[in-house]
């Protein structure tokens, strides 16, 4: 009995893992760097251009060397530069999450280990589709 249900459950998981690998597939990123920082200071910018074949939002973006990442919007309001934390920015088919310097950008605060020019660091993004279904997918960042 016990044993029937563990296959039961380990069915269950299979099938919601491969749900999230089918969805990871059809995210694809390009242009992904982060810029080095001037010494001494300790946050910094990403860019990446991330497009999409559904609809998603992203709801976390993560490293083990920064104490937080945001996605920030910037734009220009009387001469001076203003940025934003974006709440949950979509993406969808038509609408590539286009990440550049002097527009949205990742914004990568609290720097724990020096970044090294050329170096490459694996970022964790967490979306979410229109069904409230998670998909986890690392993108590799270099620093330059
Ligand atoms: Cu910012």
């Amino acid at each position: 009995m016990i044993r029937h249900l563990r296959m039961k459950l380990s069915f269950v998981t299979l099938i919601f893992i491969s749900s999230i690998v089918f969805g990871a597939d059809e995210i694809n990123i390009s242009k992904a760097f982060i810029k080095l920082p001037r010494p001494g200071v300790d946050v910094t910018a990403g860019f990446a251009t991330i497009k999409t074949s559904t609809d998603l939002k992203v709801i976390n973006v993560s490293n083990k060397n920064f104490k937080n990442i945001e996605v920030h919007s910037m734009k220009m309001t009387y001469g001076v530069m203003e940025m934003r934390k974006l709440i949950e920015p979509k993406l969808g088919p038509n609408s590539p999450l286009v990440l550049s310097p002097g527009n949205n950008h990742l914004m990568l605060f609290g720097i724990k280990e020096k970044l090294k020019s050329g170096e490459n660091l694996d970022l964790t993004f967490v979306f979410k589709d229109d069904e409230d279904n998670k998909i986890v997918k690392e993108f590799k960042f270099i620093v330059k």
